[in-house]
């Protein structure tokens, strides 16, 4: 019944494969101040800090992390959805494309790769973050930093994210507090383009009222439920 769907994914689906969430009490930010590892400034008054706090995360989604039902049942979406579909993560891991995705957005970057803090250019990461992890593209090579947005920064594809926005029928948001923007204020862009909007969270997000319909409970179970 549904032509044109955008799906919004946040830490809570990655939650139940084993990745802390960002805002829980025992959360990723529970030891570090946000203005120290979420932020621009944050990162070049102590890189170290920053880049351990990334190779942390890099190397827990080496060891033994996989997708859950969650992320299968939204690949098992794209495969036979014959509309058009686009997954927009904030997520860093690459647990939708491990779960079958073969599009999907990173609208806050990924954890699997490198930048170069002064060209830009996107590089996979081989080692872990560090004065010895060089850019392939600058003479000298520059020290790359993590390929993530911060506070602060432009978040990525956000005029395709737009545009699939004013032609949804169909907005589902997954796993996700509705607390930072600009992807909080997306059901506010799908619900003025007439479309429906569903939130699937374990609490309600703090934009729950502006869905127009809400699924309570895991990712691991809802998501199957709704989506097939
Ligand atoms: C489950 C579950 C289970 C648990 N099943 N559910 C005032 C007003 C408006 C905006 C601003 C403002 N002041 C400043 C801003 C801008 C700022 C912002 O939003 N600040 C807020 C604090 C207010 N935003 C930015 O700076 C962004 N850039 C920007 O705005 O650029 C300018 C611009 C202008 C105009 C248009 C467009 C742009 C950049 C934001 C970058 C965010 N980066 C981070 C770090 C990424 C790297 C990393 O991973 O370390 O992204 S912060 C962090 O939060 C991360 C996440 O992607 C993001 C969202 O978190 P998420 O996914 O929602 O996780 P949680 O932990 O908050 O929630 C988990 C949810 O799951 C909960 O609801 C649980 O209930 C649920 N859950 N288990 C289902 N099993």
């Amino acid at each position: 019944m549904y032509q044109r769907i955008v799906i919004l994914t946040g830490a809570g689906i990655s939650a139940e494969s084993g990745m802390k969430t960002f805002r829980a009490e025992d959360g990723l930010w529970e030891k570090h101040r946000v203005e120290d590892v979420a932020t621009p400034e944050g990162y070049w008054r102590n890189p170290e800090l920053v880049n351990e706090f990334y190779n942390a995360r890099w190397r827990q989604l080496q060891a033994g992390i996989e997708p859950n039902e969650a992320h299968r049942a939204l690949a098992r979406l794209e495969q036979e959805f014959e509309g058009e579909l686009l997954l927009v993560t904030q997520n860093i891991d690459d647990l939708h494309e491990r779960g079958g995705s073969r599009r999907v957005l990173h609208m806050h970057g990924e954890l699997v790769k490198a930048r170069c803090p002064r060209t830009q250019q996107v590089f996979p990461l081989v080692q872990p973050f560090g004065p010895d992890n060089l850019c392939t593209c600058c003479e000298p090579p520059q020290v790359m930093r993590p390929h993530v947005v911060w506070f602060g920064e432009m978040p990525f594809g956000l005029d395709r994210i737009y545009e699939a926005l004013e032609r949804c029928d169909l907005f589902l948001a997954i796993g996700t507090s509705g607390t930072v923007y600009p992807a909080a204020g997306f059901v506010d862009q799908a619900n003025q383009a007439g479309a429906d909007s569903v939130e699937i969270n374990l609490e309600p997000s703090e934009v729950h009222s502006q869905f127009r319909s809400h699924h309570q409970g895991r990712a691991g179970q809802r998501v199957p439920e709704v989506v097939e």
